[in-house]
């Protein structure tokens, strides 16, 4: 397995739309082990979810694993909102925007339809955290950042902010 360099904002990379995984193509060893790949980036991060965006790969697919334990790690190929409901506000971060958090407002209930790692489709309902996390997921997917929903002031100042913490780290 290894670790993958996650892309941060405001690299362009980060607003591609990612294309559908090809189903047919799950199997292979060397999807199967990028997935792995995924998983073990995000807990060495360490995060909570990882969508393929953020490793330069416009795919649609992302892993996540909101578990104390770390021990229920979840994979998420071609996923779909198929209904949704409700509002909740969750202060959220992301691994390519580090360092930074914020309130977004996102739907309390969603549906969710995706592809597993082997390949079965799968649909079930989720709230709270995951809901967050896999709207969060999904939005990177899309080329869509959390900073995005911030104003366009506020995003001018993560922007700075970062450029400023990069300059200090190097
Ligand atoms: O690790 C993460 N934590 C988090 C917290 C609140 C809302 C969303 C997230 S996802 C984030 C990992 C990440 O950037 N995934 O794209
Ligand atoms: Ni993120």
């Amino acid at each position: 397995m290894a670790i993958l360099s996650i892309l941060e904002f405001p690299d362009m990379r980060l607003r591609t739309k990612a294309v559908p995984v090809d189903p047919a193509t799950i199997g292979d060893p060397d999807f199967q082990r990028q997935l792995d790949d995924m998983l073990e980036t995000m807990y060495a991060a360490p995060g909570i979810g990882l969508a393929a965006s953020q490793i330069d790969v416009h795919q649609r697919f992302l892993v996540i694993d909101i578990s104390e334990e770390k021990s229920e790690p979840c994979v998420f190929i071609n996923p779909e909102i198929v209904d949704k409901s409700g509002e909740q506000v969750y202060q959220e971060g992301c691994l390519s925007v580090p360092g930074i958090y914020a309130d977004v407002t996102r739907a309390e209930t969603i549906t969710v339809r995706h592809l597993d790692r082997h390949g079965q489709v799968q649909e079930f309902q989720a709230d709270g955290l995951l809901a967050v996390c896999i709207q969060h997921e999904i939005d990177h997917l899309n080329g869509k950042l959390f900073v995005d929903y911030l104003s366009p002031l506020k995003r001018e100042m993560v922007r700075k902010k970062l450029t400023k913490m990069r300059k200090h780290a190097a």
